[in-house]
């Protein structure tokens, strides 16, 4: 089937809502124009359905019942761990452990492989680009330990400044963590390039997917990242679910995050052995239901193909940009020459969250604020940013409407000049 953003819209039941800039049922209803979905995305019926039908056939707790909904639901469970495996093409699904979200993969990377492996005097080579996910669990460990952070610089035009890469490298350098795809530039970042130079000086690598796994193909093993962190709310899944994918190699040499039921082999009462991995990683009843939505999330894109919705946002990131370049005093941060569906701007003096609340009641949702990027922010001198960010459901005439109610910010604010 050709791609068409307005056959794959039918599948997303709130997108076809109308909202009244009051909320007010009595007022003029108007269609939701969504561009916020570097936030979070809408769900299809499908992965609603997913969900659903678990709770109605299958609810159970996974990996402890021997009756028969115990083990269709563990089944369900692990057939999405290794849906998620098939759709980053990791070796195998033991690779994959089930988070709440990126930030808590991030926090276990730190965690349980930094605690391990770091010690007082190593450092770590962070972007300037990072969101606080990817920032502060590092920044935690460098005070805890004693390792110190090294940053990459990004460029004007929102790139890394890659040719500083070499000069921050020492001997002491264990670990570079970068995001693949900027949540406030778009920027898809050459991780490919960072991976092989870092190898070659015997350095890991961690990947922030959280931006990069909805948006465009990610293979580990082609990119050969040792850690992938990515969030299920991001990619047409669940809120409350993500992954954290760890090459094998370091999976059993890393010491468990959490500690609890599900993640043990044989307790004693003064002391455990470890389940075997993933599971030793995942205290705790999980959330089921999440992950099975996320698998279903994971059938509904791979159907779609991770391809065709990247080309398709290429085209509608260039539409948008060229329509905002038309109106005077916008400012859009960063032109990227790799970029996904995300588009940061300035309307002359005006505050971000004026244009945001402004748009809002035209209908139009953006996110307007620092987009948990603050350093990012100093560094362009200015306290947020408007952003529009983008996904195959989106079409050209939303860009349009966006253009218009943009316009009508500007002579609101500027006094009809
Ligand atoms: N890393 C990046 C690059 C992100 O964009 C985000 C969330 C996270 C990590 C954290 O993901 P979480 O699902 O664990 O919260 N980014 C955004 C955003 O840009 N607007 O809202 C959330």
């Amino acid at each position: 089937m050709p791609f068409d953003p307005n056959v794959l819209r039918r599948d997303f039941p709130i997108l076809k809502k109308k909202f009244s800039a009051s909320g007010k049922e009595s007022d003029k209803q108007i269609p939701l124009v969504y561009l916020d979905n570097a936030s979070a995305t809408h769900k299809p019926r499908q992965v609603m359905d997913a969900v659903k039908n678990y709770y109605e056939e299958s609810n159970s707790n996974v990996h402890r019942a021997i009756h028969k909904l115990g083990e269709k639901a563990t089944y369900l469970y692990e057939e999405s761990r290794k849906k998620i495996a098939g759709f980053i093409n990791a070796e195998s699904a033991n690779e994959i452990i089930f988070t709440r979200g990126a930030t808590e993969s991030i926090n276990l990377a730190a965690s349980s492989w930094g605690r391990k492996f770091l010690v007082d005097g190593d450092e770590i080579i962070l972007s300037e680009m990072e969101h606080h996910s990817n920032l502060i669990p590092w920044q935690q460990l460098s005070i805890e330990l004693g390792v110190k952070l090294k940053f990459i610089p990004f460029l004007e035009n929102g790139t890394l400044d890659l040719s500083k890469l070499e000069s921050l490298f020492s001997d002491r350098t264990r670990l570079v963590a970068v995001t693949q795809m900027s949540n406030v530039f778009g920027t898809i970042n050459n991780v490919k390039e960072i991976i092989r130079f870092s190898h070659s000086r015997n350095v890991s690598v961690f990947l922030d997917g959280a931006q990069s796994v909805s948006h465009i193909p990610v293979d580990v093993k082609d990119l050969d990242c040792d850690f992938l962190a990515a969030s299920g709310h991001k990619m047409c899944g669940p809120t409350g679910i993500g992954f954290l994918y760890v090459k094998r190699k370091w999976l059993d040499q890393m010491p468990p995050y959490q500690f609890g039921g599900e993640m043990i082999g044989s307790v004693w009462l003064d002391r455990a052995e470890w389940a075997e991995i993933p599971y030793k990683f995942e205290a705790g009843t999980p959330n089921v239901a999440g992950a099975i939505g996320l698998g279903s999330a994971i059938d509904y894109l791979s159907k779609i193909g991770m391809k065709n919705i990247h080309e398709y946002e290429i085209k509608l990131t260039a539409y948008a940009r060229e329509k905002l370049k038309e109106i005077s005093d916008l400012k859009i941060f960063g032109n990227p020459p790799e970029q996904g569906g995300v588009l940061s701007f300035y309307l002359g003096k005006i505050h971000p969250h004026d244009v945001g609340q402004f748009l809002d009641n035209e209908g139009i949702a953006v996110r307007a604020g620092h987009h948990c990027a603050q350093p990012l922010m100093r560094k362009l001198a200015v306290p947020a940013t408007v952003r529009a960010s983008f996904y195959f459901y989106n079409t050209h005439e939303e860009i349009d409407k966006l253009v218009e109610g943009i316009i009508k910010v500007r002579k609101f604010f500027n006094h009809g000049i």
